[in-house]
């Protein structure tokens, strides 16, 4: 039974063979995006980095397999995955354990980003798939942050999302960010992009010194 879940799960979300950062990216902290489809991943990854390397677009799935990447505005690597499937929460969980066991002590990410989109988020916070994930990675000592995309500034933004997330993935940090400037037909800003910033920091203050 755990066998077949195992290579199901593992076809699903084919991204254990490229969990390992690239020996160019050696020396960098290592930060792992996970999340649904569309949430934003590779979106973000340029944001923080100040790159534009990593494919993002709307529409079917974008990026197939996990991609490392470094950029100038933030000295770490960053590991953009496959979105995950919504339906298969503990399977996906199964893969991501099976994938760190593979790695050496000194391979494994120092970090993982959760990736949820404030504006649907609120459908795969319940669906168990982050959750499983979240215990995963609790499991393995590896902490993890939630960021929120598309998101609203301000302080009381998202407050019951925020609310819902503690309740299924435990406590963890949540950095609301808009990593692209939202525009409305006629091109005006309608919310300005913000909380890249505070996303670095939040993360700086979980990874190990350096
Ligand atoms: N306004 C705004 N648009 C965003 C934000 N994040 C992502 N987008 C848009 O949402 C779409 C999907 O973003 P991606 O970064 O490709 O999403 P992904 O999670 O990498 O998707 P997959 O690779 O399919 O898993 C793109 O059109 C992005 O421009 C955000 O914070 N604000
Ligand atoms: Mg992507």
């Amino acid at each position: 039974m755990l066998s077949w879940l195992r290579r199901t799960a593992a076809a699903l979300w084919p991204f254990g063979e490229h969990l390992r950062a690239p020996d160019a990216l050696a020396g960098l902290p290592r930060v792992l995006l996970l999340g649904p489809t569309g949430a934003g991943k590779s979106t973000l990854v340029n944001a923080v980095l100040g790159i534009d390397s990593a494919e993002a677009r709307s529409g079917a799935p974008v990026t197939v397999r996990t991609t490392w990447h470094a950029g100038p505005a933030w000295p770490a690597a960053l590991g953009d995955t496959r979105g995950l499937e919504t339906a298969a929460g503990q399977a996906q969980a199964v893969v991501l354990r099976q994938a760190l066991a593979a790695l050496g002590p000194g391979e494994r990410p120092d970090l993982a980003w959760l990736v949820l989109n404030a504006e649907t988020g609120r459908a795969h916070a319940g669906a168990g798939t982050l959750a499983a994930l979240a215990e995963a990675l609790r499991a393995e000592g590896i902490p993890a942050l939630v960021v929120l995309t598309h998101a609203e500034p301000g302080e009381d933004a998202h407050a019951g999302l925020r609310a819902r997330i503690a309740g299924v993935l435990g406590p963890l940090p949540v950095v609301r960010v808009n990593a692209r400037e939202t525009r409305g037909e006629d091109g005006a800003v309608l919310v300005p992009e913000h909380g890249v910033d505070v996303l670095r920091a939040a993360s700086d203050a979980l990874l190990p010194a350096r």
